[in-house]
């Protein structure tokens, strides 16, 4: 979130306009407040499992600010397919796997347990299907002997820092092909 928010300055063709976040506690809140980006927060702890009813909160707020584009980033609440069909073609998530590897959680442990040799990160639209929507942008890793969750986790990180805004960027120029990096 916060390599997006760097991002989008001087010619970048976005500019953040809300952070919100479905944790009170997230670190991201205060780091967005002190670039003077407006936060909000919907904690799903208040809806008690009802996953309708919290997305509907989500999409209220939403219209507040009325984002052209929303971006998933580290956001861990599966949504809802009424939710995503309002945003289809205008959200997008970062994934730490190379899609369509790895969809769910846990993708290090699982591309380590599979003696992959290449890891990394996708930048997908978000559709009904988790972590299933098109795919905009990959960025690879080498897995080296001796990784660990850990230590793969920090490798893709720095990754995921420059391929989510250089996809953005596209994206919202109109230009959806394919960003790869390195
Ligand atoms: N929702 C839809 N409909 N489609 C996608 O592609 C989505 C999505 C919601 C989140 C991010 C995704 C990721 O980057 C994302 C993509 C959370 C889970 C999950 O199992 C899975 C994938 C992603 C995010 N969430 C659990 C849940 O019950 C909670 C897990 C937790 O709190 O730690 O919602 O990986």
């Amino acid at each position: 979130m916060v390599s997006l928010v760097e991002a989008m300055t001087g010619d970048f063709p976005a500019r953040p306009c809300l952070v919100l976040s479905n944790r009170p506690e997230a670190a991201g809140l205060a780091k967005a407040a002190a670039q003077g980006i407006p936060t909000e927060v919907v904690d799903h702890t208040e809806y008690e499992g009802d996953r309708v009813a919290y997305d509907a909160a989500l999409q209220a707020v939403l219209e507040r600010y009325a984002p052209d584009v929303v971006c998933l980033a580290g956001f861990m609440r599966i949504l809802t397919p009424a939710f995503t069909a309002l945003w289809t073609g205008r959200m997008l998530n970062i994934h730490p796997s190379l899609l369509p590897k790895y969809k769910g959680l846990h993708t290090h442990a699982r591309a380590l347990d599979a003696g992959d040799t290449e890891h990394g990160c996708t930048v997908h639209e978000v559709t009904s299907e988790l972590d299933g929507g098109p795919i905009l942008g990959q960025a690879k890793v080498a897995v080296e002997s001796g990784d660990t969750p850990e230590t793969l986790a920090a490798k893709v990180l720095p990754y995921e820092h420059q391929l989510y805004p250089a996809v953005l960027r596209r994206f919202v120029s109109g230009d959806k092909t394919q960003v790869f990096l390195p």
